[in-house]
């Protein structure tokens, strides 16, 4: 049986129908017991409720598992001993440790044409992946294979490429910082170092700002500064979906009179009140205010706003010599103040206004406010890093808090709130394309091979090496590479051009439907999983967004008796595809954790003692120079950034749309169809709009329209989404992905970061003709 695998949906596009929108007024608050009671509802559709408050007990508790859903720290000391842990961290472990598997008899009853038809939702939903499974050439369906015979064909495809480069490897920042490490270890023992991150597609732009201007990239604060700082900025973050419990260490800032300002085109409910569900007054329903001003900006004002910000510091500063910038800070420990102050003062404040739509007076008014605050935290996620200009909008944050000294001492610093749970882990394990000399010194010193030094390519790169050829074989450690990543029929063409596409992972996704000529699935634990080598309990670790290395043992039994653990399927990938080549003792690694830990801390530095500092109750911080004031930069000094805040400009028919997650989703897993707190029951292919861009159209709530995106002069279209009258700034749209990801143009990425503008999509909205 043959058949033409470009049949098959990358997109679920042009649904037939809509589900059953229900819109009601969006809320002004998040939490409280709708967050208890939707909790309880999805564990319980999952599994039973033994299963269920076994896992929840477990959850980020000091002696249980690391939460899958985001990377927000645990407190080091008072965790909660009712629950350490939120509504979507609740979802996440329902969607995880469902006990629907799905085994070789739903492959053989549905083809992977009709499997791909599904909405993403129902994809998902399919449940647990119970074993290995088989696509071979000209096959319509999925067929079961052994673990042997699945290495075997990695190792056959792998080994005849005509160069290593010719092989893309892609992590998701699930993985543990054992696997990740022994990920990278094989791939550049391999000899690529085509090494693909999520963290391609989500914070590039800050770890490479950071890492310019402070010297780490990653961020200086713990939850502690947040609770001691005077002023907290939250900007392009949505922290009541994306990090729920970061409300409760924003309640604690505002007990300890904090500042915060949120800036945000879209009024988040969480960004404006917040009823904490781990306390009585939050389950009586007593609302706590988190912001004191919201900042409605036009999407992409952001650099605008900042500067102009410097601007009225600068202002205030020769009006209050001494009083409102740092001075001795900025002498002693930072470079390029001159040319920064130069560059602000010359901007014309009417200007830098228009351009982030905020009215200059509030602007002034926020200003005011900061002007005698030296304790200062910035917080930012995805609406600072998918633009364009991302790097240097991220500068421009470094740029106020150098001014104000608000680095390197208690209270203040940078906060990039990571996304997946262990994203960052998996960067300070080696998983990065571009090589660091350090790092091939170690490897050679402590394995004795001598690994590749060009760099690899990333996300985007990987997906135009494919779509080109170069790229034959595509291997996915955890993810969802597909629907994850920008202009989707592109990139499903990019992996069906593959020999092979290999995916590890816990459920069925699209991109497992989607494949190259001949494809696996590997099911692998997830983190709520007991995992036993050789017989033998083991435990892993992740990093924190605040760089906080902590252990994780899952509690539950497996669903399968056929399930590798990540690191398992690793080691013997290695050993099948190196064989009596390779340097590494893959099989000792494989049968004690302890021992790939040991030669981490051979490898990276700030591990010293790692089997030991790992077992501790609340983990260890790694050392983080830019928190302790010193800065590893190329000049041993902070640096201001000179920026020209450049704006996003539309025609007249065209506006910017940002793609955002819903209250039910983490990245490409869809839990349900509802966004909660915007007023979303039932349904995921709505376009949020400003009534004013919905008039000029002739647009009415709920008409029925098409999204159209033109960059490169290459038409794309996403299909049927219901419009919504919604407050967001005028000329900017929102849409969920990955449904619109069909519209991000592969070639339209931030400068030096090479993300997918996910958040600056140029879009045209026609009324739908069928
Ligand atoms: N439950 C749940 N948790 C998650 C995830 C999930 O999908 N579900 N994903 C995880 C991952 S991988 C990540 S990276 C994080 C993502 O966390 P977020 O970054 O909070 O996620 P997004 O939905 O992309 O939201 C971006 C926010 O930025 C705003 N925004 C968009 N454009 C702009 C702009 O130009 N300027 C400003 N100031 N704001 C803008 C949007 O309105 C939105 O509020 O969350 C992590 N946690
Ligand atoms: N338009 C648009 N696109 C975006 C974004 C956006 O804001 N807008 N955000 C981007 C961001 S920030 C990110 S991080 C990426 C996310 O990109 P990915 O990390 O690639 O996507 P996920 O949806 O998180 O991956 C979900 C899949 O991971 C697998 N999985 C879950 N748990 C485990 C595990 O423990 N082990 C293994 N091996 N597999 C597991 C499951 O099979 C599941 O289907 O998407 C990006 N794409
Ligand atoms: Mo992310």
């Amino acid at each position: 049986m043959s058949e033409n695998k470009s049949h098959h949906n990358p997109n679920a596009e042009n649904p037939a129908t809509f589900t059953d929108l229900k819109l009601s007024e969006p809320e002004t608050y998040a939490a409280g017991k709708e967050a208890v009671l939707v909790s309880a509802e999805h564990i319980l559709k999952a599994m039973n409720p033994v299963r269920g408050f076994k896992a929840l007990n477990q959850l980020n508790a000091y002696d249980g598992f690391d939460c899958p859903s985001c990377a927000w720290p645990d407190p080091d000391d008072d965790r909660s001993a009712v629950a350490e842990y939120c509504e979507n961290g609740a979802k996440a472990i329902s969607e995880e440790a469902t006990t629907k598997v799905i085994w070789e008899d739903f492959f053989a009853l549905h083809s992977v044409e009709q499997l791909s038809k599904l909405d993403d939702y129902h994809i998902g939903k399919s449940g647990r992946i119970g074993r290995p499974m088989y696509l071979p050439e000209n096959g319509t369906h999925y067929e079961p294979i052994s673990w042997e015979n699945a290495f075997k064909i990695i190792a056959e495809k792998l080994n005849g490429l005509n160069s290593p480069d010719e092989a893309i490897f892609y992590n998701s920042g699930r993985t543990s910082n054992e696997a990740a490490f022994l990920y990278q270890l094989f791939i550049r023992e391999f000899g690529t170092n085509n090494m693909a991150d999520c963290n391609n597609l989500c914070h590039r732009s800050s770890a490479i700002a950071l890492e310019d201007t402070v010297g780490i990239g990653k961020g200086s604060t713990t939850l502690q500064d947040l609770y001691e700082a005077e002023a907290i900025i939250i900007i392009g973050q949505n922290p009541g979906t994306n990090h729920p419990r970061m409300l409760s260490a924003l309640k604690k800032a505002r007990e300890n009179d904090a500042l915060i300002i949120a800036v945000n085109p879209l009024k988040e409910a969480g960004l404006q009140n917040f009823t904490d569900p781990q306390s009585i007054a939050g389950i009586l329903g007593r609302e706590v205010t988190i912001s004191n001003y919201y900042l409605q900006i036009r999407v992409n004002g952001d650099m605008a706003l900042m500067q102009a910000i410097a601007k009225f510091w600068f202002q205030f500063e020769d009006e209050n010599p001494g009083q409102v910038l740092d001075q001795k800070f900025i002498t002693e420990e930072t470079a390029g103040f001159e040319a920064f102050k130069k560059h602000i003062i010359e901007q014309d404040l009417d200007i830098l206004s228009k351009k982030c739509g905020i009215p200059l007076d509030k602007i002034k008014e926020i200003a005011e406010k900061l002007k005698f605050k030296n304790k200062i935290v910035i917080c930012w996620a995805m609406g600072l890093t998918q633009h364009k200009n991302s790097i240097n909008t991220i500068k421009e944050a470094v740029n106020l808090l150098l001014m104000k000294g608000s680095i390197g001492k208690p209270g203040a610093g940078t906060f990039p709130v990571r996304g997946h749970s262990n994203v960052q882990g998996n960067t300070t394990m080696g998983i990065n394309e571009k090589t660091e000399d350090w790092l091939l010194e170690n490897i050679e010193k402590v394995y004795g091979f001598v690994p590749p030094k060009k760099d690899g390519f990333d996300a985007v790169d990987s997906i135009t090496a494919m779509h080109k050829g170069d790229g034959k074989i595509f291997f996915g450690l955890g993810g969802n590479f597909l629907s994850a990543t920008s202009d989707t029929k592109y990139t499903a063409k990019a992996l069906q051009n593959c020999e092979l596409t290999v995916h590890v992972s816990t459920k069925l996704n699209r991109s497992h439907l989607v494949t190259g000529k001949e494809a696996l699935i590997l099911p692998t634990y997830g983190r709520s999983d007991i995992v036993l080598e050789n017989g033998k309990p083991q435990f892993i670790s992740t990093e924190n967004s605040t760089g906080v290395i902590q252990n994780s043992k899952g509690n539950l039994e497996p669903v399968s008796k056929q399930l590798l653990s990540e690191t398992a399927i690793v080691c013997q990938m290695a050993l099948e595809v190196l064989g009596d080549k390779t340097k590494v003792n893959w099989k000792s690694y494989n049968e004690n954790y302890d021992l790939i830990r040991d030669d981490i801390e051979k490898v990276i530095p700030g591990f010293d003692n790692y089997n030991e500092r790992v077992r501790l109750k609340a983990g260890f911080y790694l050392p983080n120079a830019a928190r302790e004031g010193k800065f590893n930069t190329e000049n041993s000094k902070a640096n201001f950034s000179v920026s020209v805040a450049d704006t996003l400009e539309v025609k007249e028919n065209e506006l910017i749309m940002i793609t955002i997650r819903s209250h039910d989703q983490f990245n490409t897993t869809i839990y349900g169809m509802n966004d909660r707190y915007r007023g979303i029951k039932d349904e995921r292919r709505v376009i949020f709009m400003n009534e004013k861009d919905m008039a000029k159209r002739g647009l009415k709530k709920l008409d029925v329209v098409d999204l159209f995106n033109y960059y490169g002069n290459v038409e794309r279209v996403a299909r049927k989404f219901l419009v919504i009258p919604y407050s967001i700034p005028e000329e900017c749209c929102a849409t969920y992905f990955p449904e619109t990801n069909v519209l991000v143009p592969i070639n339209s990425v931030g400068d030096g970061s090479n993300t997918p503008t996910s958040k600056s999509v140029i879009i045209e909205v026609k009324k739908s003709v069928d």
